[in-house]
């Protein structure tokens, strides 16, 4: 496919400062050969963006964020923007995680609004996009998926600056998955899309599955076409996982 893949991880709120030796696992057991053909990123919660930066200074890993503001700066209390993220060295943002939809009543407007301050300060946007499991019984899967891309991605997105994830509602953090035929279907109808949304530039946007990956099962999901890495939560917070994880490339 000419796309690199990437491997990201997603703590959600989980890890203090103990848990700094979980990345500076990871970047010991990666190989200079895997980190040659793949990017691998950890996005820790927001507190240990400085530690884990320092830890992986001079390897591969890159550090990303799991939310922002939308806005730069102003009055808006508790809230951490993209210009603050990139200042602590993070270079990803995750965008419209499916948490952040269903506990923060986030909306694909306000996606778009993410998406576009997370290029403003040069971060790479990871944006989510899921159906739940009533969608997918509804058999509204693709239609769901589609508008989520349609409205959250932004004009003008570039492979650079743009991620997808795909995660379906119903495969977060229960152990299941859809089947490799399932995730061909969306992954294809998304690249689909996204062709309609930026043209050309499609074919190189890397779009991602999550939705409980595990060492155990990740070579049959990252094997499927149009599949150009994972976004792991629950596996990502033991080292041993989250490499076995990378290692399917
Ligand atoms: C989906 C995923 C990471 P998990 O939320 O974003 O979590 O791998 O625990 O299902």
């Amino acid at each position: 496919s000419g796309r690199r893949p990437l491997i990201a991880g997603n703590w959600k709120m989980n890890g203090l400062r103990s848990s700094v030796p979980v990345v500076e696992a990871i970047r010991d057991g990666l190989s200079p050969e895997l980190t040659s053909r793949i990017d691998v990123l950890v996005c820790p919660p927001s507190t240990l963006i400085s530690s884990c930066v320092a830890a992986v200074y001079g390897s591969a890993i890159a550090i990303g964020g799991q939310n922002l503001h939308a806005k730069a700066s102003g009055a808006f209390t508790g809230s951490i923007s993209a210009e603050m993220l990139a200042d602590l060295g993070a270079t990803y943002v995750i965008v419209g995680h499916s948490e952040r939809r269903a506990y923060h009543h986030e909306t694909d407007d306000g996606v778009h609004a993410k998406a576009l301050g997370a290029r403003r300060a040069g971060l790479c946007g990871i944006i989510c996009v899921g159906e739940t499991q009533e969608e997918r019984e509804e058999g509204r899967t693709l239609d769901i998926v589609r508008a989520q891309l349609a409205i959250g991605v932004p004009k003008g997105a570039k492979a650079s600056d743009t991620v997808i994830a795909y995660e379906p509602v119903w495969a977060i953090g229960t152990g299941l998955t859809p089947t490799p035929a399932d995730i061909a279907e969306v992954h294809a109808s998304l690249r689909e899309m996204l062709g309609q949304l930026i043209g050309a530039e499609a074919a190189k946007v890397r779009i991602l599955y999550g939705g409980s990956v595990k060492p155990g099962n990740a070579r049959e999901l990252m094997a499927v076409e149009n599949v150009d890495g994972a976004l792991v939560g629950g596996a990502s917070l033991v080292a041993s996982d989250f490499l076995g994880i990378a290692a399917a490339y």
